[in-house]
C-alpha cells in the first residue's frame, strides 16, 4: 500500500506521477499547525511524484477540531485516532500529539498498513521506542514506512553544513559544541503546561529541545554518541495551570491552583563521539533573550562550520587550508538555488523560515514513499537519540558517566 488512485483522473494509478497520498493527522496545536502548513505547500513548491491530500484531521474534541480543520486547511474530522487507523482513504498517519501517545498510535497505524510520520522526540521512554522500532522493521517488510520528525535536519544550511563534512571540507571532526536555547519559561508565574508534565512529555528541556541537537549534530557529523555525562536541573518545581488547552504561550486563569513541574528546566551533558570527537551540550528554556537559538560549532582538522537558527538562512565556514592571511570564518547566505532545497524557493537572498523544513521534510517523505525507499530519520534513529536522552538522565540521577548502547 502506498498509492491511491487519484480521485480526479477516475482509474487505477498508472505510475508515481498520478498517484496521491492521502495524509491524516492526529492533533493540531503547534506542531499540527506547522505540518499542515508543510502538506498545503510541499506539492505547490515541490515536484512530487504523489500529490498530498490533508483527508482528514484528528482531535478529541469536536467542535475544536473541527474549527482547526477549517482553519488549516483538512478535507474531514475524526474524534477518535483509532478510525482514522481504520479508513481506507488514509495512506498515512502523522502523529503531532504529545509523547504519551506516539507509541499507541504509531504502533496501531503501522499494523494497519498505514505509513507514519511522527513528532520528535520519538517516544517517552527507550522502552516505548525499542517497541516502536521493533513494529518500523517490521512493517518495513510489507513495504509500509516510519520517520521520526527531527525537522531542523532539512533547514538548508543544516543540509550544507552537513554536505560540507560529508565532502571531508572539516577533515577529521575534534569539536562538537552544540546549544539549544529558549526562554519561554523563564517567568516563573509562565503556566504550567504539557510539555512540563513528565507523564506526557518524558522530560522536560532534555527531550523536547536536547532530542534535536543530538540527532543534528549526530546527523551533521555522521557519527554517533558514545558516552555522555550530564546534568540535570529544575529551577521552577511549581507553576500556575494554565487553561486547558495552553500551547507555549497558555494563559493563567484567575485564581489558578499550581501546579508541579515534573521535567527538567534544563539539561547540560558533556559527550564523547565513536570517531573521537568531544561534545559539549546545553539545552535549556530558561535562557533570558534566546528565542530559539539552536547553536552549532564543529570543528574539525581541516575546517569548521557554525550555524545558529536566529540567523538560520546563514552557515559560517571556515577553510583551515586557506592562506592564513586571507583564511577567515565566511558567512555563507544560504540562499542560492544550488543550496539544498533552495532552488524550488525564492530568488537568492529572499530567504527561508521555520516552516520551510517541515515543508522539506514532507517533500522528502513523499519522495520516499513513491520510491519504495526508507524515509529518514528511521524510527531507528530515533531510539538512538532515545537512549542517548536516557543516558544523560540516568547520568544526571547518579553521577556517573554512562554508554549508549549500539
Ligand atoms: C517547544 O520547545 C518547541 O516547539 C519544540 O517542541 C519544537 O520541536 C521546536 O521546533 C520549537 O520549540
Amino acid at each position: 500500500m502506498t498509492t491511491t488512485p487519484p480521485t480526479d483522473a477516475g482509474s487505477a494509478s498508472t505510475g508515481p506521477t498520478s498517484g496521491h497520498l492521502n495524509v491524516a493527522m492526529i492533533g493540531h496545536a503547534f506542531m499540527g499547525a506547522a505540518h499542515s502548513q508543510a502538506w498545503r505547500s510541499a506539492g505547490r513548491f515541490f515536484d512530487l511524484p504523489l500529490r498530498p491530500v490533508m483527508r482528514v484531521l484528528g482531535g478529541r474534541d469536536d467542535v475544536r477540531v473541527r474549527a482547526a480543520a477549517d482553519r488549516l486547511g483538512w478535507e474531514t474530522t475524526e474524534t477518535d485516532w483509532r478510525r482514522i487507523i481504520e479508513r481506507d482513504d488514509v495512506d498515512l498517519v502523522d502523529i503531532c500529539t504529545p509523547g504519551d501517545s506516539h507509541a499507541e498510535i504509531a504502533i496501531a497505524a503501522l499494523a494497519a498498513g498505514k505509513h507514519v510520520l511522527c513528532e520528535k522526540p520519538l517516544a517517552n521512554s527507550v522502552a516505548e521506542a525499542e517497541e516502536m522500532t521493533r513494529a518500523a522493521q517490521e512493517a518495513a517488510s510489507r513495504g509500509v514506512h516510519a520517520m521520526v520528525g527531527f525537522t531542523y535536519r532539512r533547514v538548508p544550511a543544516v543540509a550544507l553544513a552537513k554536505q560540507l563534512v560529508a565532502e571531508g571540507r572539516l577533515g577529521d571532526i575534534r569539536h562538537v559544541r552544540a546549544q539549544y536555547l529558549q526562554d519561554w519559561i523563564a517567568d516563573p508565574e509562565a503556566p504550567m503546561s504539557w510539555r512540563l508534565d513528565k507523564d506526557k512529555a518524558g522530560s522536560g528541556a532534555l527531550g523536547d529541545i536536547g532530542a534535536h541537537i543530538i540527532d543534528l549534530t549526530q546527523h551533521i557529523t555522521g557519527d554517533a554518541i558514545a558516552e555522555v555525562s550530564g546534568q540535570l536541573e529544575t529551577f521552577v518545581k511549581e507553576r500556575p495551570m494554565a487553561d486547558a488547552h495552553a500551547g507555549l504561550s497558555g494563559t493563567v486563569a484567575e485564581g489558578a491552583e499550581l501546579g508541579r513541574v515534573t521535567v527538567d528546566d534544563a539539561a547540560v551533558f558533556l559527550a564523547r563521539f565513536r570517531g573521537g570527537a568531544v561534545g559539549v551540550f546545553e539545552a535549556t528554556r530558561f535562557a533570558t533573550g534566546r528565542k530559539n537559538a539552536i547553536r552549532i560549532e564543529i570543528n574539525g582538522s581541516k575546517g569548521s562550520v557554525a550555524f545558529d537558527f536566529e540567523d538560520m538562512n546563514v552557515l559560517e565556514f571556515f577553510d583551515a587550508t586557506e592562506p592564513d592571511e586571507t583564511a577567515g570564518f565566511r558567512r555563507i547566505l544560504v540562499t542560492e538555488p544550488t543550496h539544498p532545497y533552495v532552488g524550488a524557493w525564492w530568488p537568492p537572498g529572499h530567504g527561508l523560515g521555520y516552516e520551510h523544513a517541515f515543508t522539506h521534510q514532507a517533500v522528502d517523505l513523499v519522495n520516499a514513499l513513491a520510491q519504495g525507499v526508507e524515509p529518514t530519520p528511521t524510527f531507528a534513529d530515533g531510539l538512538q537519540v532515545q537512549r542517548v536522552l536516557g543516558a544523560v538522565e540516568t547520568s544526571s540521577d547518579t553521577r556517573t558517566w554512562q554508554g549508549i548502547p549500539v
